[in-house]
């Protein structure tokens, strides 16, 4: 950005020198100029003697990039209500988001994929969803995502986003997503992504991951390092597995102290139980 400074011009001296100086000025940025913007304010110089134009003289510059200061940003995941938790819930719109993919386009409508609950009709999003916080879920649920930081509400009549990049520890599968604010003047910036266990390319707005892995989701503000903002979300097994773990239900935490006892469907008696290997 460039800010062409309007020019005082005012005469020197019975020798007739007469100087053109312009004034650097940061009132020049608007209040919703982009974070990272390179502002570049230059000073115009230009002289007259005896009356006569002299040119231009010097052309100095002032470069400034758009920043602020430390602020308070929450970044927080949520998960959509299926019955399975007591919560505490919230009331949270999510009106839109989108993904990466070179132009943006609008994320995947979220779908639960899960074993559990999964049902192929996307969520309705058209109002409010309730929705608990969680730092583990189970594989195939959709997760939400909320930023809510007042000093990225820059103008309180336009809905805002800020980008955030999500990927999986095991798969190493990436997406970013833009969040939009979920109103004008809210502060609150909001987006989903669905889990799978296929394989998903980065950059195609769903997430490919597995069993036990981790999920990180990161902000990062290049200009103010200090505002950076990350989450992590733990990835509970997905479909049952004989020499693994099990997990609750409801908040897909791992479970102790459990005897379980596997019935062949066929005979009615307990069933013969392989390993990994499917030998042992
Ligand atoms: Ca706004
Ligand atoms: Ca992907």
């Amino acid at each position: 950005m460039v800010s062409p400074i309007s020019c005082a011009l005012r005469r020197l001296g019975a020798a007739g020198l007469a100087l053109v100086v312009g004034l650097a000025s940061a009132s020049a940025v608007a209040q919703g100029t982009p974070l990272g913007t390179e502002v570049v304010n230059i000073a115009h110089v230009t002289w007259q003697a005896g009356g006569m134009d002299q040119g231009e003289g010097l052309s100095p510059e002032a470069r400034f990039t758009v920043a602020r200061g430390q602020s308070n940003g929450i970044l927080t995941a949520w998960e959509l209500d299926k019955g399975l938790t007591d919560g505490p819930f919230e009331n949270i719109y999510f009106p839109d988001a989108e993904y990466r993919q070179n132009p943006w386009l609008p994320l995947p409508e979220p779908v639960d994929a899960s074993t559990l609950t999964g049902n192929p009709t996307p969520i309705d999003r058209s109002t409010p969803l309730r929705v608990f916080r969680t730092d583990r879920i189970r594989l195939g649920v959709p997760i939400f995502f909320t930023l809510e930081d007042a000093g990225l509400n820059r103008d309180p009549t336009r809905v805002e986003t800020v980008e955030v990049t999500l990927s999986d520890a095991a798969t190493g599968d990436s997406e970013t997503l833009r969040f939009y604010e979920n109103g004008p003047d809210t502060g609150v910036f909001t987006a989903w992504i669905n889990t799978t266990n296929a394989p998903s390319p980065n950059g195609d707005g769903q997430l490919a991951t597995q069993a036990h892995s981790v999920i990180t989701a990161q902000y990062v503000e290049a200009t103010n390092i200090t505002n950076n903002l990350a989450v992590d979300v733990d990835v509970g097994a997905g479909q049952f597995d004989p020499s693994g773990l099990l997990f609750d239900s409801g908040s897909g935490a791992p479970l102790n102290g459990i005897e379980l006892t596997l019935i062949d469907m066929a005979t009615g008696a307990p069933a013969q139980v392989f390993g990994d290997d499917l030998v042992a």
